[in-house]
């Protein structure tokens, strides 16, 4: 008796505490306009380098923009010294600010309405990301408003860490500030080294490959999606959170 108490408390503890959310190509299609903003900085230093979608697909194995132009620019000669990097990266982000500020991507189909289920429900909230905190920041102003970050439990940006994605640092940070572990927490990668990334912290994930990684392996991913579109809309039947929460439970059980 006393050890089936224990065992229905040890399963009745693995239910979904946490949401953990990458950003590029997650919460929005952003890549392109890193693109198109690392080709302006080219161009305006007088550079004939221009990265096109077939090479930056490649490209984006790199995570982080400057780890990316120093893997790219390694290769010509001379190559590009640290300081002229740094500052070709600053350029870069403060015309994807600028660019955010006119035009913002679209959040990805179902990615606001999880987001505000989830906090109604009292489940925390973290970000887990390469990209730059100032790129977080003017993505997540323009979508949930500039008090957005009282909202998430954790943010954990590329400035933060030692080791980028594919590295699972990013995560292991988000889950220490959430005060949660990995077995209480889903997160949501759109590419094949975010996902290597969240598995490797021992997370749940759920991938919904975004433009750049439509036909990368994602066999990693306990589930792969076309989109996060899980919510009741006038036509189709109710899925959320409660739907979300039941599917992960049992996954870890299975796990257990
Ligand atoms: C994807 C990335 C980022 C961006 C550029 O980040 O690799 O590096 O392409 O960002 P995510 P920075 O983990 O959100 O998918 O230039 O700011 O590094
Ligand atoms: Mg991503």
């Amino acid at each position: 008796m006393k050890q089936s108490q224990a065992e229905a408390s040890r399963l009745c503890a693995r239910q979904l505490r946490g949401l953990i959310f990458d950003v590029d190509g997650t919460l929005a299609e952003t890549e392109e306009v890193h693109r198109h903003c690392f080709n302006a900085v080219f161009e305006a230093a007088g550079l004939p380098d221009h990265w096109d979608q077939q090479l930056y697909a490649q490209l984006l194995h790199v995570t982080g923009g400057k780890e990316r132009m120093r893997s790219y620019f390694e290769r010509s000669t001379p190559p590009l010294d640290k300081d002229t990097i740094a500052s070709f990266h600053t350029r870069k982000n403060a015309c994807y600010a600028r660019r955010l500020e006119d035009t913002p991507p679209a959040l990805r189909p179902g990615i606001k309405t999880l987001i505000e289920s989830a906090k109604a429900q009292g489940i925390k909230l973290g970000i887990a990301t390469t990209t730059s905190r100032s790129n977080l920041a003017a993505l997540m102003n323009s979508h949930f408003g500039t008090r957005w970050r009282d909202d998430f439990c954790a943010v954990v940006c590329g400035e933060m860490v030692q080791r980028k994605k594919p590295h699972p640092e990013a995560y292991v940070m988000a889950l220490q500030q959430m005060q949660l572990t990995a077995q209480d927490t889903l997160a949501f990668e759109d590419s094949q080294p975010g996902v290597d990334s969240a598995k490797e912290a021992g997370l749940t994930v759920i991938a919904t490959p975004s433009l750049y990684f439509k036909s990368s392996d994602f066999s990693r991913a306990d589930l792969c999606i076309d989109h996060l579109e899980l919510f009741p809309s006038d036509k189709t039947p109710a899925l959320g959170i409660p739907q979300l929460a039941d599917w992960f439970k049992g996954l870890q059980n299975a796990h257990a």
